[in-house]
């Protein structure tokens, strides 16, 4: 799982990469045009921690996710072209965005727009990302016309194409296109910018923080409702600094600003809730890991997660709550009151299921 960090210039995107990651990536000069800062974040887990102390592996092992900090981009600005190809490529190998505006107040950091306005901010950076579909597609229907010959397939293609040109005219994403399942599949490949989940996140100052409001927050929580988007509030400076104390300083100064959970906390349960993931878990001696699939994978399927021979070999899943198991105590209680089952390939693997694969290569 790969997400990539965007939004327009100086809105705390690094900032947000260095805390999520715990990197150390240039903060505070503009980084248009330059590569992309790439880092993985542990995921925090209380099942995790609860496993391994009761199985006290070798190695325990959180679920990772992998996020790209992508260089800020500015809509219609100077160097907009060269600038645009490099945003756009770095887009394009994500599997789901983060969309970071800017409400923080703070002199010392050029604002690139006019006013302060997340919410005027979230339509620019999505206008970019449903013009370079648009382009797309044109390109495409532009490239099967200049063909010899339309084939049949050529012809469908070209109807599906004009049917998304026709939703993205409107202002609505791939996301939101009613297409079938065979119909997105067709068009993979093309892998549209507007059709990757995404979330919002508002970046505050401190004071925003604590009050709870930032300028235009009522258009934006309207905007990201109508977007269907998630909407997370954070203050990653801030939250930067905390995180470098001492754990007794953090939890205080956590408590002090009514910080409930840290910033992976956040990101990581709602990429969970709103990207349709979810976690199992396997255990023994030798190592505890959390592994995340979407939800809806049959079992044969999540054991191909793990390696590609289990699901070949796939025998039978045996599958213990995580729950059962940390009312009870143990495994052995587990068993005794008949929580323990076994599952068949079709069996849909679900958040906190302890798994055992059976398999026979
Ligand atoms: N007051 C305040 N300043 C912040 C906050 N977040 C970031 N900044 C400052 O804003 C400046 C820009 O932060 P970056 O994280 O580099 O922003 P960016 O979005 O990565 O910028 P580009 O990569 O150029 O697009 C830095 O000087 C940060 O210290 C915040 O929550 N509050
Ligand atoms: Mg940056």
């Amino acid at each position: 799982m790969k997400i990539g960090l965007i939004g327009l210039p100086l809105t705390g995107k690094t900032t947000l990469f260095n805390l999520l990651t715990k990197s150390k990536a240039a903060m505070g000069s503009f980084s248009a045009g330059t590569g992309a800062n790439i880092g993985t974040a542990q995921v925090p887990d209380k099942r995790i921690d609860f496993l391994s102390e009761m199985y006290n592996p070798k190695k325990t092992t959180y679920a990772q996710i992998e996020f790209v900090d992508i260089a800020g981009f500015l809509a219609g600005g100077e160097g907009h072209k060269s600038g645009a190809g490099k945003f756009l490529n770095d887009v394009r190998g994500c599997d789901a965005l983060v969309h970071v505006l800017r409400a923080f107040e703070n002199d010392d950091v050029v604002h690139v727009t006019a006013d302060l306005n997340p919410a005027k901010d979230l339509d620019a950076v999505d206008m970019e990302l449903l013009f370079a579909d648009l382009e797309l597609i044109e390109k495409r229907i532009e490239r099967i016309k200049a063909g010899k010959k339309i084939t049949k397939e050529n012809a469908a293609e070209m109807n599906l194409l004009e049917k998304c040109y026709g939703v993205l005219e409107n202002g609505s994403s791939m996301l939101e296109a009613d297409l079938t399942e065979e119909e997105r599949f067709s068009l993979k490949n093309f892998a549209f910018l507007t059709e990757k989940p995404r979330l919002a996140a508002v970046n505050m100052d401190e004071q925003q923080f604590r009050e709870k409001s930032y300028p235009y927050k009522e258009k934006l929580t309207a905007l990201c409702r109508e977007k269907n988007i998630a909407l997370l509030e954070l203050c990653a400076q801030m939250e930067l600094e905390i995180s470098e104390l001492d754990d007794e300083d953090r939890m205080a100064f956590m408590e002090d600003l009514g910080l409930v959970e840290t910033g992976i906390e956040l990101l990581a349960r709602n990429v969970y809730a709103h990207l349709g993931l979810l976690s199992f878990f396997t255990v023994g001696e030798d190592e505890v890991k959390a592994w995340t699939i979407a939800k809806g994978l049959n079992a044969k399927e999540a054991a191909g997660k793990i390696h590609s021979d289990i699901e070949r070999g796939f025998i039978r899943a045996e599958v213990v709550k995580y729950q059962d198991i940390a009312e009870l105590g143990s495994m052995a209680k587990v068993k005794e009151k008949g929580l323990f089952r076994l599952e068949g390939k079709e069996y849909t693997v679900q958040d906190g299921d302890i798994v055992h694969f059976r398999f026979n290569v």
